[in-house]
């Protein structure tokens, strides 16, 4: 069958959660699904352009992210969220506001050190030279997820491969 649920990336800045939420968004898309991917592009610019990074603000920031993740679910959307979510407690807040089976969350566990080395957006540099401060991973903490749904190395596997985990993933907890 189908059934909508909420696919909850989290890692660090540069791990590969808003290509993997995409590309994974691409393949349900394809599969004739209503999905929906939340990032910062749609919500960090909108609905959450009050808020910064500090830790209280990060905490609002995800408190808002899991309500609107909860609304999509209601409307039997498949919602994906590529945010860093670097708190444990923040998260596990976004759990609770749904039924067990409709949370998964996904840890994008690459190594700080791959991301840090990929840079692709230059905050890392930023944020070693104190351009950038409260940053996750340098100046800010980054808490694993404790049992995570799903765990995936982005940082040494293809994209490809990282799809695949999540898909066979949806089809044993019966999403798609
Ligand atoms: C972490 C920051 C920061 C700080 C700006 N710390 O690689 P990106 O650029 O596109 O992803 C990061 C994004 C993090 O926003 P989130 O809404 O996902 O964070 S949280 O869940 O913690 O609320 C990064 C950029 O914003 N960015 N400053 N200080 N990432």
């Amino acid at each position: 069958g189908h059934r909508s649920a909420i696919l909850w990336f989290t890692g660090l800045s540069g791990s590969g959660k808003s290509t993997l939420a995409n590309a994974v968004n691409a393949a349900l898309f394809e599969q004739g699904l209503a999905t929906y991917v939340l990032d910062g592009d749609n919500i960090r610019h909108s609905l959450c352009k009050d808020l910064g990074f500090s830790d209280s603000d990060r905490e609002e920031n995800i408190r808002r992210i899991g309500e609107v993740a909860k609304l999509f679910l209601d409307a039997g959307v498949i919602v994906l969220t590529a945010f860093v979510s670097p708190f444990r407690a923040d998260r596990d807040k976004a759990r609770k506001l749904v039924d067990v089976d409709d949370f998964i969350e996904i840890h994008c566990a690459a190594d700080l050190s791959i991301c840090e080395e990929r840079d692709t957006k230059g905050l890392y540099a930023k944020a070693r030279a104190g351009e950038i401060k409260d940053f996750t991973g340098i100046s800010s903490p980054y808490e694993d997820p404790a049992s995570p749904e799903l765990k995936i190395n982005t940082g040494e596997q293809s994209l490809e491969t990282c799809v695949e985990i999540v898909l066979k993933t949806l089809l044993d907890r019966k999403v798609i």
